[in-house]
């Protein structure tokens, strides 16, 4: 067939390094941008094939998010704004890892399998991240799905959340909203202002709000929001790619890893401040007390909250509705006990991932998920979605009832539900703060963090730790969970838990006890059993103090 004459003669111009593997991890393919050509045509190849699988239009988003400017990465988005499925996952590894000359053979095993009629026509819209390297990636998707007939609609910059609207929006045809960026700006600040012009009382303080845009695509895109929200929010923008390099020394995932304010943020007392990371997907606030201390308010402080809110306005509607709180291991224990005990909020733990997350908040009407680095949203269900719209215009309840319906309502249309998504967290956070007369220091007493510590740990196969109970146990190698066991009954509201990367060749060790001190012991002797049963690579491990 003449495409796979195309796909053939093209691929020669995309071409890869002979015996180069990589692997679709959690977050797509990521790595040197200098890697990644034949990757890029070939996802574009991918996404054209799951486009006619799907009859619907699919998305591919150029960007390594929180990672150094020189690497690069790409993920595929499927028709209603989600990850792609999984079985396509494994679709990628191997269609990445074909040597030159056995590509057309993978790519028809694909076709085979999946019985994909190819004079179907397909539909790919293709967004990048301001890396250098960006553009020419992102052309290399071009020509992939060209190359095998597949219509393209280039955004060019935009952030990641963006990326997966606009095929949302599309793939609905338009009921989730227009599929252009002017229509995300417009549906998500009518939203926001809807729910902020009337509360009493705002202070000009109040409505100020430093934002660290990590040198990176949601500086970018906050410029370009501002306009829309200047009214509500007045945005003091730093970092905002004008001088200083994408993510070093700044963004999300620099704040939450190193417990302190960005490079070009001086805090002043009580100001809230919040970070985007690379791609706009992930958000963080923080602030500074009147003793100089730093204090950040990360996914899980988010998480309860916007549940929090919601659980208080549906009693205000009589809305018989269940909402949920998804977290990962990584959610500090303050948090979960707080939202279980105190709000009582169901809470259910999933595997690290946004994918695990978003998966299991489908199951509620309503799914708050956020991982503590900062990436979540909320899910409606279809159901509850229509329960909302219904009372606000029941003409038979009494004024409360309605003024909480409609705060619901714009919470709906203000959250991108297809992703996290750190412009729309950012204005709902803003929105809830105002709401509710709260300032950044009574959000962050809602519950005290039990002091934690993160840690790594390189050891010669990674894959030799196998977890259960949402990476909270492992399996293998034995006697490892019996030595973690062992540890944490020696603190006091101490948990530990050791899982492989799905990013990075390495294993994470997270530890949590009532101080520092002995947060920081127990991560390090746990990651020493890890050295000593799980074949460390190198030094064995140091402590912290
Ligand atoms: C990826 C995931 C993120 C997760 C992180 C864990 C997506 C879009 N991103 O960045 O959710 O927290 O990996 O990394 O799923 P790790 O496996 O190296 O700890
Ligand atoms: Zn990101």
């Amino acid at each position: 067939m003449a495409q796979f004459e195309e796909v053939s003669v093209n691929s020669k111009l995309h071409p890869k390094p002979e015996g180069l593997i990589m692997q679709y991890g959690t977050a797509g393919f990521r790595s040197n941008a200098k890697h990644l050509d034949h990757i890029m045509f070939r996802m574009g190849l991918l996404a054209t094939l799951r486009s006619k699988k799907t009859k619907f239009t699919i998305g591919v988003m150029v960007t390594a998010s929180h990672n150094p400017e020189e690497d690069n990465g790409v993920k595929l988005i499927d028709p209603m704004g989600e990850m792609v499925a999984v079985e396509w996952e494994i679709y990628a590894t191997q269609l990445a890892n074909a040597e030159q000359d056995s590509l057309l053979h993978e790519l028809k095993s694909i076709i085979e399998a999946e019985g994909i009629d190819l004079t179907e026509p397909a539909y790919v819209f293709v967004g990048r991240d301001t890396r250098p390297s960006s553009a020419s990636l992102s052309q290399a998707v071009v020509d992939g799905v060209c190359s095998l007939g597949g219509k393209i609609l280039d955004y060019g910059l935009v952030t990641t959340p963006q990326l997966h609207y606009m095929v949302c929006c599309c793939n609905t045809k338009s009921c989730y909203g227009s599929a252009t960026l002017e229509g995300y700006y417009q549906k998500l600040s009518q939203a926001f202002l809807q729910l902020t012009h009337n509360v009493p009382n705002r202070t000009d303080d109040q409505k100020r709000l430093v934002v660290d845009g990590a040198n990176g695509i949601g500086a970018l895109k906050m410029k370009e929001l501002e306009p829309f929200i200047r009214s509500e929010l007045q945005v003091l923008l730093s970092n905002d790619g004008s001088q200083g390099k994408l993510n070093h020394l700044c963004g999300a995932d620099y704040v939450k890893v190193q417990q302190k304010a960005p490079q070009g943020v001086t805090l002043v007392e009580g100001e809230r401040c919040c970070s985007f990371d690379g791609d706009a997907d992930r958000i963080v606030y923080y602030y500074t007390d009147s003793k100089g201390s730093f204090h950040l308010l990360d996914g899980d402080k988010i998480a309860t909250l916007i549940s929090t809110f919601l659980k208080e306005l549906l009693t205000q509607a009589e809305l018989n509705l269940q909402i949920a709180v998804v977290q990962t291991a990584y959610a500090n224990g303050s948090s979960t006990r707080y939202l279980e005990d105190i709000m009582k909020v169901v809470v259910c733990c999933t595997k690290t991932g946004v994918k695990h997350l978003h998966h299991a908040a489908q199951k509620y009407d309503i799914g708050v998920y956020f991982e503590a680095n900062g990436h979540g949203t909320v899910l409606f269900s279809k159901a509850a979605h229509k329960q909302i719209l219904e009372l606000v215009k029941d003409p038979n309840i009494n004024d409360e009832r309605k003024h909480a319906a409609k705060l619901l309502e714009n919470t709906v249309n203000l959250i991108n539900q297809t992703v996290g998504d750190a412009i729309s967290d950012m204005m709902l956070i803003e929105a809830v703060l105002a709401i509710r007369g709260m300032s950044v220091q009574d959000w962050d007493s809602i519950y005290t963090d039990l002091p934690n510590r993160q840690l790594k740990v390189t050891v010669s196969d990674r894959r030799v730790i196998d977890t259960t109970d949402a990476e909270r146990r492992a399996v293998t190698p034995g006697g490892l969970q019996d030595a973690i066991d062992a540890l944490v009954k020696k603190y006091k509201s101490a948990r530990a838990f050791v899982r492989p990367s799905g990013t990075e060749d390495v294993v994470r060790v997270y530890a949590e006890a009532d101080s520092q001190e002995s947060a920081d012991c127990l991560a390090h002797e746990v990651s020493l059993a890890v050295h000593h049963l799980a074949g460390g690579v190198g030094e064995k491990p140091k402590p912290l103090h």
